[in-house]
């Protein structure tokens, strides 16, 4: 069964969604398997962002990541990775259709990195290296 690794972000932290985030994604059917509260710091995130090192809005992708808590989730069934993609929309949440995640509850804020609520992996490749950063224990 397909597995996929979904952050609570800060800003969702911060906002009270996660309650939010986890209802869509149990709604949708999937099955949450790991789930927790943790502070993500620059080592963790450096490994995580690995493929944006050197972009532009790396350094404040990093700082606003470790400004809060997050929550980490693992939910599972059968094309989760696409399912919970589209449940999330596109990342620049003024663009992200109503109706998902970053469509309802996110909007640009003006700052230097995209705060859209959530993070969900891209593919098989990358759902297995990121579930092993968060979860080394599944
Ligand atoms: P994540 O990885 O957080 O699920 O987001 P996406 O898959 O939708 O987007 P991403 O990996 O391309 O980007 C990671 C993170 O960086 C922010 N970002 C991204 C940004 O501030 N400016 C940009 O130009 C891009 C591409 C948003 C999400």
């Amino acid at each position: 069964m397909e597995r996929t690794l979904i952050l609570v972000k800060p800003d969702g932290v911060k906002r009270n969604l996660v309650g939010e985030v986890l209802s869509r994604i149990e709604s949708k059917g999937y099955a949450i398997v790991a789930l927790k509260m943790m502070s993500a710091d620059r080592e963790l995130l450096t490994r995580h962002y690995a493929e944006h090192e050197g972009k532009p809005f790396f350094e404040p992708l990093v700082e606003f990541m470790a400004s809060g808590p997050i929550v980490a989730v693992v939910a599972e069934g059968n094309r989760v990775i696409e399912g919970f993609r589209k449940l999330a929309g596109v990342t620049d949440p003024t663009l992200a259709e109503p109706g998902t995640i970053r469509g309802d509850l996110a909007r640009d804020q003006g700052t230097k990195v995209v705060q859209n609520i959530v993070h969900g992996s891209d593919s098989v490749e990358s759902s297995a290296r990121e579930i092993n950063i968060f979860f080394p224990e599944l």
